[in-house]
C-alpha cells in the first residue's frame, strides 16, 4: 500500500507562477524566464511531495493557465483563430495558448465555466464536425521526464477522452444537432498516440480522469465510455491505465468501468461519493484491478479522521487486488500549507489540513497499512487529540446559537404579508416611478482605495484617516448617483475588500488566512475564509456606512449584504454538521443585521446570492434538498422585515433556467440578474415562469469596458417590456461596478437613466 495523489496546487509557495505569467503578459518577462519559473515551481512541488513520502507522483497536472485548455492543446483542438492570433514569432505557441485563455484585442477568449461544483473555472473547448485532432504529447512527456529523471516513480495524469468531450461545447460553426460525443472515435487514436509516447518515455501507469462520469449520464454516454476504454486498452505497447473519478459516486458508471479492461480505478470515498463503497462491495470488488482509494477529502481544509479512514481502507483491502491511498481529488482546490498561517488561532490551526498536510495524512495511512499502525502511533495520537479538541471546543459549539437555531419555526422563514400587500406598502413608502433605476451595489475599487487599505493595515494610515477616506469615497459615489439621476442609490462598498471576506472578518465562527490562496481561474486566486464554528454577529456590520450614505441624500439608499448561501459557497465550511444547519446560523446572524438596518431607517435591503446556482449538487437526486435549505436560509435571513421594507437580491454567472423555481422561492420583492449578454433569454424565461414579483434583468454588461449607447439600452428595455410590465421592471446594470473605472460608469449610468426616462415617458398612462 502506497501513498499517491491526483494533483497539487500549482502556483508555488508565494504564487510565483501567477507573478511569472502576469509578468510575461505585461512584457516584463521573456517566455524563457516564464518557463524557468514554471520548471522551478514544479521541482519545488515534487521535492515537497517526495519529502512527505508520496510514492508515485502525479505529473502533467501542472498548468500555466488551465488543465482543460492544456488537454485541448494536447489533442490539437485549439480553434484556428487562436493559432492565427499567436502569430509566427518564436513564442507563437505560447501566444496562441494565452490568446485562447484570455483573448486579444482581436479575438474573444474561450468561454469559462465552473469545474463541476468546485470554485475552479476551466476554459470550455470548442469542437465541431470539422475539428481535426492531432496528438501533441510534448508537455505530458516533458513533465513526466522531469519527474523520473530525479529518480522515483511518477504517473502522468490526463483528463480522459469522455470527460474532455462532455466538458466541451459545439463551436459556432458546428450546426444544429451536432453532438460533441460523436467525435469520440476520432479522438481515441490521438489519446492512444499520447499513451504510446508516455510509454516510450517510461511510464508504467497513466491516469485518465473521468470526473464527468459522476454526473447523471445516459446509457449512450456509458456505452461510449465502455467503447473508449476497450479501444484504449487494445493499443499495443501502452502503459497500464487507471481511470479516475471524483466529486461524487460513480453510480451506473462503476459496473461499466469495472467490466472494462483498464488495470485500475481511482475512486472517491468521501462526502456524497462515500456511496462508492457499498456499490463496490455489491459488485464483488475489483480483485483484478488496482484501486487508488480517495479517503482524504481533497476539497475541504479539515484534518481527516484517520481512524475512520483506516477502517474504510481495511474494508477496501478486501475488495481489490492492489490498494493505494490518496486524497479524493486533486489538491488544487485547497490552499497550500496550513503551517504558514502564523495569525491563525492555534486552537483552530491544529484542526486544519491544507494540501501539504493532506499529503502527510495520506502517507500516514499508507504506512499504517503497509508497515503497521505502531509505526505511525504518534501521528495517529496527535490526530485523535486534534479531533477531540475540535469536538469539545467552545468555538464549534455556542449554546446560545444552538438554542436560537432550535427555536426557529417555519413561520420565521416566511414573510407574513403576501407580495401584493408588500408591494403596495413599499410603493406608498418609496414612491418610485415605473422602470425604477438602481445599481447592483459596488462601485469601482480604485487604486487609491486599495492603497489606503494597505496603508491602514500596515499601520501607516490611522483608523480615523482610513475612515475619512471611505467617507469621502461614499460622498463622491452618492453625488455621482444623484447627478446620474438614479432612483435608488447605494453607498458603493468602498470599505469592502471582498463581499465574502468582509463579512467573515466580522462574524464569530469564521477565521481568515494570510496565505490561503486557491486558484479560481488562470492567474486569479481567492482566499476563502474558513467557517469553523457556530456563527453569530457580535456587532452591527454595515449599518454605519449605510446610514452615513442615507444622511447625504433624500433618495432611498439600499443596504447591501452577502447572502447565507454565498457566504457558505465561497468559504471552506465546517464538515461536522449538515450544511443546512450552518446556513441557518449564518441566516440568523444576517437577520439581526437586516433588523438593525431596518431600525436605522433603511427602506431597501439587498441580499446577494450570486452563488446560489453554483453549489447545486452534481446529481439530480440531491438538488431538491439543497434548494430547499438554501432558499429557506435566504428567507430566514430576510423574512423578519416589515411589509414596507423592500428586499432585493442579485444573482450572476448563473444558468438561471435550472433554478427559476428556487429564485421564486426566495420570495424577494426584487431580483436583479446578470442578463446583458443573453437579455432576451432571461426576460423570456422569467415571463414563461410567470415570475410574480419585480425583476431587474441587467441592461448594461459590466464585464466589458464598452459603454453602451442610450439607444441600445432603450431597445433592451422595450424588449423586456414585452415580458414584464413596467411597474415590475427595474433598470440596472447586470452586476456590480467594482471592476470598472469611473471614466466609463459615469456616462454609462447617465445613458441608462436617460433611456429609462425616455421609455417611461412613452408608457401608456396606467391611470
Ligand atoms: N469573492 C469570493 N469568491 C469568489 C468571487 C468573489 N468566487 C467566485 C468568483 N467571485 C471568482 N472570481 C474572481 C474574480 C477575481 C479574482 C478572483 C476570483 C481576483 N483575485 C485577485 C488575484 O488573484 O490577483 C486577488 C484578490 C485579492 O487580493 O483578494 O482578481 O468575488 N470570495
Ligand atoms: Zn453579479
Amino acid at each position: 500500500v502506497a501513498a499517491t495523489l491526483h494533483g497539487y496546487p500549482r502556483q508555488g509557495p508565494d504564487r510565483e507562477l501567477k507573478r511569472a505569467v502576469e509578468g510575461y503578459w505585461a512584457g516584463r518577462r521573456t517566455a524563457d524566464e516564464l518557463h524557468t519559473t514554471a520548471r522551478s515551481v514544479r521541482a519545488g512541488i515534487r521535492r515537497q511531495l517526495r519529502d512527505a513520502g508520496a510514492a508515485e507522483l502525479p505529473t502533467g497536472d501542472f498548468s500555466l493557465y488551465d488543465h482543460v485548455l492544456d488537454t485541448a492543446w494536447m489533442v490539437g483542438a485549439i480553434p484556428a483563430r487562436y493559432r492565427a492570433a499567436g502569430g509566427t514569432g518564436p513564442d507563437a505557441e505560447l501566444a496562441a495558448y494565452f490568446a485562447a485563455a484570455r483573448g486579444t484585442a482581436e479575438v474573444a477568449p474561450l468561454e469559462m465555466t465552473k469545474w463541476f461544483d468546485t470554485n475552479y473555472h476551466y476554459l470550455v473547448p470548442e469542437l465541431g464536425p470539422h475539428t481535426v485532432f492531432a496528438a501533441d504529447s510534448r508537455k505530458q512527456v516533458a513533465e513526466f521526464r522531469e519527474a523520473i529523471d530525479e529518480g522515483g516513480a511518477a504517473r502522468p495524469v490526463l483528463l480522459g477522452p469522455v470527460s474532455f468531450l462532455l466538458l466541451a461545447k459545439p463551436g459556432a460553426q458546428a450546426g444544429e444537432g451536432f453532438e460533441v460525443l460523436s467525435l469520440l472515435d476520432r479522438l481515441l487514436p490521438v489519446y492512444a498516440e499520447v499513451l504510446a509516447d508516455l510509454r516510450a518515455a517510461g511510464a508504467a501507469w497513466v491516469q485518465l480522469d473521468e470526473p464527468a462520469l459522476v454526473q447523471d449520464r445516459t446509457a449512450g454516454v456509458l456505452h461510449a465510455t465502455a467503447h473508449a476504454y476497450h479501444a484504449l486498452t487494445a493499443v499495443e505497447d501502452r502503459p497500464k491505465l487507471v481511470v479516475a473519478s471524483y466529486f461524487d459516486a460513480l453510480g451506473d458508471a462503476l459496473p461499466v468501468l469495472a467490466a472494462s479492461p483498464v488495470e485500475g480505478l481511482a475512486m472517491d470515498f468521501t462526502g456524497p461519493a462515500a456511496a462508492n463503497l457499498d456499490a463496490l462491495a455489491t459488485l464483488g470488488g475489483i480483485p483484478d484491478k488496482r484501486l487508488i482509494a480517495g479517503v482524504i477529502d481533497g476539497r475541504n481544509v479539515w484534518a481527516a479522521d484517520l481512524e475512520r479512514a483506516l477502517a474504510l481502507l481495511a474494508t477496501l483491502l478486501g475488495l481489490t487486488g492492489r490498494l493505494d491511498v490518496a486524497p479524493s481529488c486533486s489538491l488544487l482546490h485547497v490552499p497550500l500549507d496550513a503551517a504558514r498561517e502564523p495569525d491563525l488561532d492555534p486552537q483552530v490551526a491544529r484542526w486544519l489540513a491544507f494540501a501539504r498536510q493532506k499529503v502527510d495524512e495520506t502517507v500516514v495511512l499508507a504506512r499504517a497499512l503497509s508497515a503497521g499502525r505502531e509505526t505511525v502511533a504518534p501521528q495517529l495520537a496527535a490526530n485523535r487529540a486534534a479531533l477531540a479538541s475540535r469536538r469539545g471546543s467552545a468555538l464549534t459549539v455556542d449554546p446560545q446559537v444552538r438554542g436560537r437555531c432550535a427555536a426557529v419555526t417555519p413561520a420565521d422563514a416566511r414573510r407574513p404579508q403576501p407580495y401584493a400587500r408588500r408591494a403596495a406598502a413599499q410603493q406608498a413608502r418609496l414612491a418610485l416611478p415605473p422602470l425604477a433605476t438602481t445599481t447592483i451595489g459596488s462601485f469601482p475599487q480604485t487604486g487609491e482605495l486599495r492603497t489606503a487599505r494597505a496603508e491602514h493595515r500596515a499601520g501607516r494610515l490611522s483608523a480615523d484617516g482610513y475612515r475619512e477616506r471611505i467617507a469621502a469615497e461614499i460622498r463622491d459615489v452618492v453625488a455621482l448617483q444623484e447627478k446620474a439621476g438614479l432612483d435608488v442609490l447605494v453607498h458603493g462598498e468602498p470599505e469592502r475588500n471582498d463581499m465574502v471576506q468582509y463579512f467573515a472578518e466580522r462574524l464569530n465562527g469564521f477565521v481568515t488566512t494570510r496565505h490561503g490562496w486557491v486558484q479560481s481561474y488562470g492567474t486569479r486566486y481567492v482566499r476563502p475564509p474558513i467557517l469553523a464554528g457556530d456563527v453569530s454577529r457580535p456587532a452591527p456590520i454595515t449599518v454605519e456606512w449605510t446610514s452615513y450614505a442615507r444622511s447625504l441624500t433624500d433618495r432611498p439608499v439600499k443596504g447591501m449584504l452577502t447572502g447565507p448561501v454565498t457566504l457558505l459557497a465561497w468559504s471552506f465550511v465546517r464538515d461536522d454538521q449538515p450544511r443546512a444547519d450552518t446556513a441557518r446560523q449564518v441566516a440568523l446572524a444576517l437577520r439581526d443585521e437586516i433588523a438593525d438596518l431596518e431600525a436605522a431607517g433603511t427602506a431597501v435591503i439587498q441580499v446577494d446570492e450570486p452563488a446560489l446556482r453554483e453549489t447545486l449538487p452534481l446529481r439530480q437526486e440531491r438538488r431538491a434538498a439543497y434548494l430547499a435549505w438554501a432558499t429557506e436560509a435566504f428567507r430566514l435571513a430576510t423574512a423578519g422585515v416589515r411589509a414596507d421594507t423592500q428586499i432585493h437580491t442579485h444573482m450572476c454567472y448563473a444558468e438561471f433556467g435550472d433554478i427559476l423555481s428556487a429564485i421564486e422561492a426566495l420570495d424577494a420583492d426584487v431580483v436583479s440578474l446578470e442578463a446583458a449578454r443573453s437579455y432576451m433569454e432571461i426576460a423570456g424565461e422569467l415571463a414563461v415562469a410567470d415570475y410574480p414579483r419585480e425583476v431587474g434583468p441587467g441592461v448594461y454588461d459590466i464585464h466589458s469596458p464598452r459603454v453602451p449607447g442610450e439607444r441600445e439600452i432603450t431597445d433592451l428595455i422595450d424588449r423586456a417590456l414585452r415580458s414584464v410590465p413596467a411597474r415590475r421592471l427595474w433598470i440596472n446594470p447586470d452586476c456590480g461596478l467594482k471592476t470598472r473605472g469611473y471614466a466609463e460608469i459615469g456616462p454609462a449610468l447617465e445613458r441608462m437613466t436617460a433611456a429609462a426616462r425616455r421609455v417611461r415617458a412613452a408608457l401608456p398612462d396606467e391611470g
